[in-house]
């Protein structure tokens, strides 16, 4: 019964510490409405460039990673779309699966 009742404290006294933060409606728990992930970019949404604000691997600083079907560096390319337009202006195979320009 004791045990019961100090995981129930527990429980309200840490529904208290969040709803008695004093933080503004809209802001997250992790940080500010403008940058949720605390990855330096604001969210596309709040006017900025980081287009997954959840993910700090995921932002307009990093670069694109390969064959992961994610716009990891937020350009709207998935999986160096830009390379490989780049590649083929210059008449060269797009390699898709290393990624990688090959010249002919
Ligand atoms: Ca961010
Ligand atoms: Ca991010
Ligand atoms: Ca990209």
């Amino acid at each position: 019964m004791k045990k019961r009742m100090s995981l129930v404290l527990l429980m309200v006294s840490s529904f208290v510490l969040i709803a008695g933060s004093g933080a503004p409606v809209g802001t997250s728990v992790y940080g500010n409405s403008c940058d949720a992930d605390e990855d330096g970019y604001i969210s596309v949404y709040d006017g900025g460039d980081d287009c997954d604000d959840f993910n700090p691997w995921i932002n307009p600083g990093v670069e694109e990673v390969c064959n992961d079907f994610i716009d990891n560096n937020c350009d709207g390319d998935v999986d160096f779309d830009s390379v490989r337009q780049l590649c083929e202006s210059y008449n060269y195979v797009w390699l898709y699966d290393v990624c990688l320009c090959w010249i002919t």
